[in-house]
């Protein structure tokens, strides 16, 4: 578990972002020849952060499958001598590992959370060493995401059965960093509400408990300081509680964050300090209503994709900036980070910004019933011991712990989704997910959790929403089925919904979505004219407002995004409401009167989002 780098009275860090080398290994020789004990091999120009896929121009870069090497030297900082060294990974799609020099230091499954290693001992302040990493794209049925790999006349071949490119590389930062060697090993936060005032649960762990004592000091946005608390430090690590008369909540479109610095103590000395964004907020399902601060939230916004002509997944600010103030733009206060974690970048840019997020793990495409031609190949039983098993959910469950713990301190994350789309109609299907809900809610017991229905498990069929606190569906009446036909999607649609209202639980519709080609006009509005997607919305909201536990709207799309080619892809999926390159389409007109409207009614009197600037 790891704890992001940062830049303190005790801590340093480096970015090893950049060029880095890079070569495609085809035949899988690089571990046996040993390339990291020098220069890679026909090494080419690689750029850290972003996916390696589309930079390119060359089909062999593209649809790669298997390892890929990155290289690089760092000269590690001279004043860093005496103290610990860690290289730190913010993600490596889908699994790596890593040498120093000619030492193998650490392998990671799963590529979008974070992982470290502490490298002291291989490194020597002021001098450079040489960083190899090795990524492999491959997709198995004990990955998350799931896939096959085919050995073909032509080649490997990657089956998956997700809709967005098998990207890969280094998406996120790269960072050499120190800590002390008695350091700060995690943080937890826990806000909490009685009235106006704000508390704050606190824990502590530490690399050793010996004579340590654990210091919090908590400022607010002005900086002055509003609680301390302190606790001796033993082995389940130092805890407490802090108490904020009048306290400034965190809040929908009011991203209020105190600054926590935690200090580990040793007499007069302090060893270690870290800051830690808090938001207090509380989140509470009750009936069929999401309470954030007591208040019933209603989610309008998007399915999102990390997803950017040229860098792929790879993180860019430049581009979350850009994405944040179109969603301010269009009246979103909410966003799901379909399918997969994203940057931990996005998520406090959430908190600041005081968006709301549903956060999900990248299960998805564990559903062999979809497919017939949008996301390749069937002919696989989902659940079973040979195709996603025990050693599968084993896989699913770190993907959980390891996202929960990442995320577990960001006020704007209230929901988590525990995979998209599975199979869920199934006994099989019931008894692989009701460990992982268990678990989801032993880690965190502060926030609700879901997984996101296919509609091939329509009510009464599903057996997984059961274990979910909050339904979560993705329907596509009027694009899927009844294509072109909306007065019929409207009556299917409304009567599924209706039945699922029965469960008396709060429902968000997490995927409704139309694909439209931009600048195709049609008067009568056909599918894939911007008319339609318009059409298409309105008839949705129809249904939507007829039902009162539904809670919330998340258009799939925000933009289009790159899919594998397929026969009902046209350069991709282009469901978004702003093209790839974010340029409005007429839906995300639509959608801005709609949903500024309702922002303008819901705003309290200091939300921050009333001005036209994205709050903060
Ligand atoms: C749903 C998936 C999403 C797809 C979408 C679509 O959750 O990833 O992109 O449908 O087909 O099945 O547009």
């Amino acid at each position: 578990m790891t704890m992001r780098p940062q830049e303190t009275a005790t801590r340093d860090r480096r970015p090893l972002d950049g060029i880095w080398d890079f070569a495609l290994d085809p035949d899988g020789r690089g571990r046996t020849d040993r390339w990291f004990a020098g220069r890679l091999p026909g090494a080419r120009d690689m750029a850290v952060p972003a996916s390696y896929n589309d930079l390119v121009p060359d089909r062999a870069v593209r649809e790669h499958v298997g390892e890929a090497w990155y290289q690089r030297t760092v000269r590690v900082p001279r004043g860093w001598a005496g103290e610990r060294i860690v290289l730190h990974l913010e993600s490596a799609t889908h699994r790596a590992t890593v040498w120093v020099g000619e030492t193998e230091v650490v392998s990671h499954e799963g590529g979008y959370t974070p992982f470290e290693v502490d490298v002291t001992v291989h490194v020597r302040p002021g001098e450079t060493v040489r960083v190899t990493v090795v990524v492999d794209n491959t997709l198995t049925f004990r990955s998350i995401p799931p896939g096959v790999v085919e050995d073909t006349e032509d080649g490997r071949r990657q089956t998956y059965w997700h809709d967005f490119v098998n990207y890969a590389g280094l998406h996120r930062s790269v960072w050499l960093h120190s800590t002390p060697r008695d350091h700060l090993t995690d943080i937890t936060v826990v806000p909490g509400l009685d009235g106006t005032t704000g508390t704050i649960d606190w824990l502590v762990e530490a690399s050793s408990q010996a004579t340590e004592t654990v210091a919090v000091i908590l400022r607010d946005a002005d900086g002055r300081v509003v609680a301390e608390d302190d606790a001796e430090a033993g082995p389940g690590g130092a805890a407490g509680t802090l108490t904020v008369p009048d306290v400034h909540r965190w809040a929908p479109g009011n991203g209020y964050l105190y600054d926590l610095e935690v200090r580990l103590i040793d007499g007069e000395e302090v060893l270690d300090s870290y800051h830690q964004s808090v938001g207090v907020r509380t989140v509470e399902v009750r009936g069929t209503e999401l309470l954030i601060n007591g208040e019933p939230f209603y989610f309008r916004g998007f399915g999102m994709h990390e997803d950017h002509d040229v860098i792929g997944k790879g993180h860019s600010d430049a581009h979350l900036v850009h994405d944040t103030e179109l969603l301010h733009w269009i009246g979103a206060n909410s966003l799901r980070t379909s399918h997969y974690p994203y940057s931990q970048d996005v998520l406090e840019h959430a908190d600041r910004h005081g968006l709301v997020v549903i956060d999900e793990v990248a299960a998805v495409g564990q559903n062999m019933g979809l497919g017939g031609g949008i996301f390749g190949a069937q002919g696989y039983t989902t659940f079973s011991p040979e195709t996603i098993n025990d050693e599968s959910r084993e896989v699913h469950a770190r993907a959980i712990r390891e996202l929960v713990h990442r995320d577990k301190n960001h006020p704007s994350v209230v929901l988590w989704s525990i995979a998209n789309e599975p199979e869920s109609d199934t006994e099989a299907a019931e008894a692989y997910f009701r460990p992982l809900f268990a678990l989801t809610r032993e880690l965190d017991a502060t926030r609700p959790v879901g997984f996101v229905n296919v509609m091939l498990a329509p009510h009464g069929t599903c057996r997984v929403s059961q274990f979910a606190d909050v339904l979560m569906l993705n329907r596509h009446y009027g694009s899927y089925v009844h294509t072109g036909e909306l007065a019929a999607a409207e009556r299917a649609w409304t009567e599924e919904l209706q039945a699922w209202a029965t469960d008396r639980k709060p429902i968000i519709i997490t995927e409704y979505g139309a694909d439209t080609l931009a600048g195709l006009h049609s008067d009568p509005a056909e599918p894939w004219s911007e008319e339609y997607q318009v059409e298409y919305l309105e008839m949705n909201h129809r249904v939507l407002d007829s039902i009162d536990a539904v809670i919330g709207e998340h258009v799939w799309n925000f933009a289009d995004f790159a899919t594998k080619a397929g026969v009902m892809r046209v350069g991709g999926n282009k469901k978004g409401a702003f093209t790839r390159d974010r340029r409005p389409k007429a839906a995300a007109h639509a959608l801005r009167e709609r949903w500024r409207a309702a922002r303008d009614r819901d705003a309290g009197p200091d939300d921050d989002h009333r001005t036209d600037r994205p709050a903060r």
